[in-house]
């Protein structure tokens, strides 16, 4: 069986985003894998996260994971930085990854802004980290939004360098696990943004645990242009905000924008958004439950974790010592 590893920053509360291009896709890839599902809080601080927030996210995101469905008896689900593993490995990492391949990274350029020379060091070096999380398993398939495919390649360079310098056959390939016509879900106000649970404006996103009341009127106020539908999905090409819609629908009815527009084709905006304001309320609302019922005995979601850490240490422990060895630490 080949091993899974993904992550989740708990920076906010889980959107419509998480959700369809990663959540969703990890339930269903937990019945011929072997998981390792990751809330990964030292990603998270590459951007400044109030300590005491910070805490309560990374167990509201436990509790959003296992209200989907993340199954952490069968598979592994902990906090990233419960494992040192990571850490150590990203070190190495650090040193083997190069300066030129770095400033490549457009994730890096979008996230720091024009402000670049005051983002933290993390946040640069973030998908060292991020390469340091999957190959400190062994890990070969890695479930991911489209965003971060060119990180995926890096883990790659990366894995290729330390072989390659020390000789050795030691770090695997990876490849990206992309799933489903929504990989790629964009803001609500504006359709060439991504949808991010740290955008400024909640309008912006549907937060996982928005009740019906909110989700119907972000759906309403959702920006749209005035154009009808169309029939055709190519009519979709330069329309970024219809495009996201009906892509978000699409995956939420598990088909593909023909096959939504052959149903809500030609009709006005009002009508398609209140169909599929019933549609995310009817599939998110029981995962608010869900999570609500959980958060009430955090002791019970921290132990999950906890257990989720050891498992994960007794796998990664092990290979992030070889990595020592191979690099030339000495265990003195
Ligand atoms: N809008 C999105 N559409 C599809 N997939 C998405 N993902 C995130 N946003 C979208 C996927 O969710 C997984 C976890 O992402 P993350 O929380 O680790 O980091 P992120 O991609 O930076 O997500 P956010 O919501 O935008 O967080 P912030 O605002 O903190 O930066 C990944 O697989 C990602 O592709």
């Amino acid at each position: 069986m080949q091993r899974i590893f993904s992550g989740i920053q708990p920076s906010g509360i889980p959107t419509l985003g998480n959700y369809l291009g990663a959540i969703r896709n990890w339930v269903k890839l937990q019945d011929d894998h072997e998981c390792l599902w990751c809330v990964v809080d030292l990603h998270a601080i590459t951007v400044f996260q109030d300590p005491k927030a910070l805490q309560q996210q990374s167990r509201e995101m436990a509790a959003v994971l296992l209200a989907c469905g993340v199954d952490p008896h069968n598979h592994i689900l902990f906090l990233q930085s419960n494992v040192r593993a990571h850490a150590q490995l990203a070190w190495i990492f650090n040193c083997v990854a190069r300066l030129g391949w770095l400033n490549r990274m457009t994730q890096f350029k979008d996230k720091a802004g024009k402000d670049r020379e005051n983002a933290s060091v993390g946040l640069y070096a973030y998908p060292n980290l991020m390469a340091a999380d999957i190959h400190a398993y062994h890990a070969t398939r890695v479930p991911v939004g489209d965003d971060q495919r060119q990180h995926l390649e890096l883990a790659n360079d990366i894995a290729q360098k330390f072989n390659h310098d020390y000789g050795v056959d030691f770090f695997k390939n990876i490849e990206p696990v992309i799933m489903g016509p929504a990989a790629r879900v964009m803001s609500l106000r504006d359709g060439t943004k991504k949808m991010s649970k740290s955008d400024p404006s909640d309008q912006s996103r549907i937060n996982l645990n928005d009740d019906a009341d909110t989700i119907a009127l972000k759906i309403r106020r959702a920006k749209t242009d005035p154009e009808p539908l169309p029939t055709e999905a190519e009519g979709l090409a330069q329309r970024p905000e219809a495009r996201n819609l009906v892509g978000i629908y699409a995956a939420l009815t598990d088909t593909d924008h023909a096959g939504v527009l052959a149903e809500h084709g030609g009709k006005n905006f009002g009508p398609f958004k209140s169909a599929l304001a019933d549609l995310l309320v009817e599939k998110l609302a029981p995962i608010a439950d869900e999570t609500r019922r959980l958060l009430a005995d955090p002791g019970a979601v921290d132990a999950v974790l906890r257990n989720g850490a050891e498992r994960a240490a007794a796998i990664a422990d092990p290979i992030v010592a070889e990595a020592e060895r191979l690099v030339g630490f000495l265990r003195a």
